[in-house]
């Protein structure tokens, strides 16, 4: 997976790749780290004691800041802790191949150096250090392919929804209501900042669009959008939120012609596997931005179940972190990275390169598919010690993934493959056992 070769070049010499090879890298790795982080991780969703419902990310928002009282918190954001070669390391050492950061949410604060802008952290924090630029820098030294959230909402700009706070609210009130001056937005700051991300940070893998459902936004500068970041960066993969595409949080395309690489199922699974490119967005505890308040962490063993449930439907799963106001992991956080990464360095050959298996999902767990084996992930461990793969198909080899030299006994019964297992399951969260798949399986 040396998927920072495929974005080696200069953009000036940069073959432009087919589809299929400018995807390769992005199938290939399934599980990506989400950054959510930016001045709303100081509050952390909470205002005089009031909490913020939802995403602590919307706190400007749903806790009616004006843009006077939420400009206090530039001024503050001082992330003295924030060591990005330890961000990027966690994701690996996690078995993430990709880390995707907030470069702007839709407070509109921006974590890079913008000439377009002075509401960022180098004119508008005290510590003026590239966020972007380092971490950027940090993914490229360790081989994690580096990329940007952008949201095309900005509750600071004037010429976007800027001019409506305090009383502009996404969540409740009538999303109909435009900017008339949201194209100038769209031409002189939306993307100019977008160009400047694409320019001045080496390679970008995806860029991942949000907020793509607001009235101002439309399917023609969608498109055109798409276009003018593929000039500049032909091989960047961009999501389906570019556009005006998503079918609400199900994320998947709707019918018609729209821009976009993938669809962005968010804080769910699809039920099925799905015809095209898609990752599931999730976050560890009910929040995107940090959230102390929200104590409902999913256990490592549903996270990693879900990255395995995702890729036994052809998806990838993009994972949230939302660092806190001085640059560090929640601590819950760093604890299912760890647990995460144990299962996939045991078991990654099943799940990076993976791809839905034809067989039907069976209740005991998911099948993933590669390179002519089958890899049965075994979430609840069959009493009697037979496991029934419900195809039949002739007996052969089959093995533990973590002991590949212990042949497992299989045999044909009642129609079906069944393989012997021991009697205690080796991983409490998936065991996997590898199968050869026969020609005319
Ligand atoms: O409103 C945002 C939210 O804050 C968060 O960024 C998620 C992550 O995909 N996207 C939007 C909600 O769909």
């Amino acid at each position: 997976l040396n998927c920072s070769s495929c974005l080696a070049q200069t953009n000036s010499e940069v073959k432009k790749l087919s589809d299929d090879e400018r995807m390769a890298w992005w199938r290939d790795s399934k599980f990506g780290m989400f950054i959510h982080w930016g001045v709303y991780s100081i509050p952390g969703g909470e205002r005089d004691g009031k909490i913020c419902g939802g995403g602590a990310e919307w706190i400007m928002d749903k806790l009616d800041y004006t843009i006077e009282e939420y400009e206090k918190f530039p001024a503050m954001f001082n992330p003295v802790k924030f060591n990005a070669d330890e961000w990027v390391s966690m994701a690996k050492d996690a078995g993430m191949k990709y880390i995707v950061i907030t470069s702007k949410h839709h407070d509109g604060f921006s974590l890079w150096d913008s000439k377009v802008s002075d509401y960022d952290i180098m004119d508008s924090s005290p510590f003026k250090r590239d966020v972007i630029k380092e971490l950027s820098e940090a993914c490229k030294k360790q081989g994690i392919i580096f990329c940007f959230y952008h949201s095309i909402v900005d509750w600071h700009h004037p010429q976007a929804q800027g001019n409506l706070f305090p009383n502009y609210n996404a969540g409740q009130k009538d999303q109909t209501v435009v900017n008339p001056e949201f194209p100038k937005y769209y031409e002189n700051y939306l993307k100019p900042q977008v160009k400047e991300l694409l320019t001045n940070y080496g390679d970008i893998g995806v860029v991942w669009f949000d907020g793509d459902w607001i009235a101002d936004y439309t399917t023609e500068m969608g498109k055109e959008f798409y276009d003018f970041i593929r000039e500049i960066q032909p091989n960047t993969i961009i999501n389906n939120r570019v556009d005006k595409g998503r079918k609400g949080m199900e994320g998947m395309d709707a019918e018609g012609n729209f821009a976009g690489d993938f669809g962005t199922p968010e804080q769910e699974i699809p039920a099925t596997g799905i015809d095209s490119d898609w990752e599931s967005c999730m976050t560890m505890n009910g929040s995107w931005g940090y959230k102390p308040s929200d104590k409902k962490w999913k256990s490592s063993k549903r996270l990693t179940q879900n990255l395995i449930d995702i890729v036994s439907k052809g998806g990838n799963f993009l994972l949230n972190i939302g660092p806190d106001g001085l640059g560090q992991f929640p601590p819950e956080s760093v604890e299912r990275l760890k647990a995460m990464g144990v299962w996939t360095r045991e078991n990654g050959e099943s799940i990076y390169g993976a791809s839905a298996s034809p067989y039907d999902k069976p209740e005991w767990g998911r099948y993933t598919a590669k390179d002519g084996f089958i890899y049965a992930h075994v979430f609840d461990w069959p009493e009697d010690g037979k496991l029934v793969i419900n195809r039949t198909i002739k007996p052969r080899q089959a093995t533990l993934l973590s002991d590949p030299y212990t042949k497992l006994k299989t045999k044909l019964i009642d129609g079906n493959l069944t393989i012997h297992l021991p009697e205690k399951a080796p991983n409490n969260i998936a065991t996997v056992i590898k199968i050869k798949l026969m020609p005319n399986d």
